[in-house]
C-alpha cells in the first residue's frame, strides 16, 4: 500500500473515532434522578416490618390453664403443664400462612416467665412442665429460627405478681434486669411489644420508658419497638383488626402516651402533618378472646378477610393472635382457618388482571418512572412519578381494554413509601362512573367494591390531593371470589 495511502486510511480512522466519540456523548443520556424525599420517612427496619404484612401473635401462659384473660398473679406455676407442647408446630402453621414474624407472650400481666428468669420464681422453673427445666421463649426462637421465621417478644409492663410492683424505681429495676435478660439470651428479635393495659384500681408504678426503649435499642439495635406511642411502631388504637379509613403512618409524638386515654382516634388515623414515621399496627386474635379457651373457635373465613382489608388494606400491618391450647399445640381448627385465609389471599392477590391491559398516565417524570413501574413486582423503589410540571391539576392513571374485558372487585394501590407518604385524596372512576372516593394511600390501599363483580372498559385512578406529587409504585385489579359469594365461606 502507497505511504500517503496508509497515512489517509489512519487519519480517516482516528477523525471518525473522534466524531462517534462526541455523537455518544450526547447521545448517552444519564438517568434522571429520583425527586426529592417529603419527610419523615420510614427507617430501614420500619420498611421491613411493613412488608410483613402479617404478623403471628402468640399468647400463652398460665391463663391457657386456667381459662383467664387477665390473671390474678397468684396462680400457683404448678397449673403450667402443657403435655404436648411442640414449637415446631407453630412454626409450621405460621410457615404455612405465610407468616414471616411470631411474637410470644414472654411475660403477661400476672407475671409469669415463660423462660428461666433469674430475677423471679414465678416462671417455668417452678412448673411441673420438663420438671422445671423447660424455656418455652427458646423452643419458640429455635423452631421459629429453623423455618427461617423471625421473632419477637411481648413483655407485659403491668405485672400483677411482681411485689416490687407499685415501686418506681425497684419495678424500673426489675423490668430492665428481665429486658436485658431476654434480649442478651435471644438474639435477633425483631419487634418487641409494650402495652399500656392495666386496671386502674392497681398499684401506680411510673414506667422509665426512655430507660426501657434506650437499652432495648442499645442491645439489638434493628429491632421496632411497640407501643402505643411508638417509637416505631404504634398502636391503631382498637383491637378489632380495624384502621380508620384515613390512615397515616406519619403523626407526631409528643401528642402521644402510652396507656393515654382519648387518642384512640387519632392513633388510628395518623396525622398527614406529623413529623414522626410511626405505622400503625392492628392486634386482633383469631378467636373472641386472646388466650386459648375451650369454648371458643375462630373467625369467619370472611371475618378474617374483612379484617384484611381493613388492615393491610388501610395501610397497616395486621397482627393476628393465634393462641395455643393447653395441650401446647396451635389447635386444628385455628390451623386450617389460617391455611384457608392464605389460600384466599393469594387466590385473589396473586393476579393483577391489570397485567394484561394498557395503563395511561397523565405525564410521566422521564423514561425512568413511566407507567410500566406500576404493574412490577417491586413496591417499594420502582414507580411511577408524574411530571412536576405538566400544567396537569390533577395527576391520573388509567386502565384500558376495547373490548369491556376488565373483570374485577378490588383495586389496590399502593405508594412509594420509601420517599414519603403523600396521597390524601384520591377517586376511581370505572367507565366514567364515580365508584371509590378515597383518603390516604400509604404502603397499600384496597378497595373492595360495593358489587360482586364489574365488567369495564376504562379504570381511572385519579390523585386529587397530596403533599407534593404522588409516587406510586403499585396498581393492580384483582377479583376475589369470596366476596358476596353464593356459597358461604366459612
Ligand atoms: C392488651 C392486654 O391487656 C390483652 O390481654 C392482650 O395481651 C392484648 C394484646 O393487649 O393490652
Amino acid at each position: 500500500m502507497p505511504r500517503n495511502r496508509t497515512a489517509w486510511c489512519y487519519s480517516f480512522l482516528v477523525t471518525l473515532l473522534i466524531k462517534l466519540s462526541i455523537i455518544s456523548s450526547f447521545s448517552h443520556k444519564l438517568p434522571t434522578p429520583p425527586p426529592l424525599p417529603i419527610l419523615p420517612l420510614p427507617s430501614y427496619s420500619q420498611l421491613k416490618w411493613q412488608q410483613r404484612e402479617i404478623i403471628m401473635f402468640l399468647h400463652f401462659g398460665v391463663n391457657t390453664f386456667t381459662d383467664r384473660e387477665w390473671g390474678t398473679g397468684h396462680e400457683n406455676p404448678a397449673v403450667f403443664n402443657p403435655s404436648g407442647l411442640n414449637t415446631k408446630q407453630w412454626a409450621k402453621v405460621a410457615a404455612e400462612a405465610g407468616i414471616s414474624l411470631m411474637i410470644l407472650t414472654a411475660k403477661h400481666h400476672d407475671g409469669f416467665c415463660l423462660w428461666p428468669s433469674k430475677y423471679t420464681d414465678h416462671s417455668v422453673i417452678n412448673s411441673p412442665w420438663k420438671s422445671g427445666n423447660g424455656d418455652v421463649v427458646q423452643e419458640f426462637v429455635d423452631a421459629a429460627t429453623l423455618q427461617g421465621i423471625d421473632v419477637g417478644i411481648y413483655l407485659s409492663p403491668w405485672d400483677r405478681h411482681e411485689p416490687r410492683y407499685g415501686h418506681d424505681v425497684a419495678y424500673n429495676e426489675y423490668y430492665l434486669a428481665q429486658l436485658q435478660e431476654l434480649l442478651n439470651k435471644y438474639k435477633n428479635v425483631r419487634e418487641i411489644w409494650f402495652d399500656g393495659a392495666k386496671d386502674p384500681k392497681s398499684q401506680n408504678v411510673s414506667y422509665y420508658f426512655s430507660d426501657w426503649f434506650s437499652m432495648v435499642k442499645e442491645l439489638q439495635s434493628s429491632i421496632n419497638i411497640f407501643s402505643d406511642a411508638g417509637p416505631d411502631v404504634r398502636w391503631v388504637g382498637d383491637e378489632t383488626g380495624s384502621a380508620d379509613y384515613t390512615c397515616w403512618s406519619t403523626i407526631n409524638r409528643t401528642s402521644l402516651s402510652i396507656g393515654a386515654p382519648n387518642i384512640s382516634q387519632y392513633l388510628s388515623t395518623g396525622d398527614p402533618r406529623g413529623t414522626d414515621w410511626l405505622p400503625a399496627e392492628c392486634d386482633v386474635s383469631i378467636r373472641p378472646g386472646w388466650f386459648w379457651h375451650k369454648s371458643e373457635s375462630p373467625k369467619r373465613l370472611s371475618e378474617l378477610l374483612d379484617i384484611y382489608y381493613n388492615s393491610v388494606g388501610r395501610n397497616c400491618v395486621l397482627l393476628l393472635n393465634v393462641p395455643p391450647n393447653t395441650t401446647g399445640l396451635v389447635s386444628d381448627d385455628d390451623a386450617h382457618r389460617l391455611k384457608e385465609f392464605r389460600k384466599a389471599i393469594n387466590t385473589i392477590f396473586n393476579k393483577n388482571l391489570a397485567e394484561d391491559f394498557y395503563i395511561k398516565v397523565s405525564s410521566q417524570r422521564s423514561a425512568e418512572f413511566g407507567p410500566e413501574k406500576l404493574l412490577d413486582k417491586d413496591h417499594l423503589w420502582s414507580y411511577w412519578a408524574p411530571s412536576a410540571d405538566d400544567g396537569e391539576k390533577d395527576h391520573w392513571i388509567e386502565i384500558w381494554t376495547n373490548d369491556g374485558g376488565l373483570r374485577f372487585n378490588v383495586i389496590r394501590v399502593q405508594e412509594a413509601i420509601g420517599l414519603g407518604q403523600r396521597i390524601q385524596r384520591h377517586e376511581i372512576y370505572v367507565d366514567g362512573k364515580l365508584m371509590i372516593q378515597g383518603t390516604t394511600v400509604g404502603y397499600k390501599r384496597l378497595h373492595r367494591l360495593d358489587v360482586d363483580v364489574v365488567h369495564a372498559r376504562l379504570v381511572r385512578i385519579k390523585i386529587t390531593k397530596a403533599r407534593g406529587l404522588p409516587l406510586i409504585s403499585s396498581i393492580g385489579l384483582h377479583f376475589d371470589p369470596y366476596w358476596h359469594s353464593k356459597f358461604t365461606a366459612n
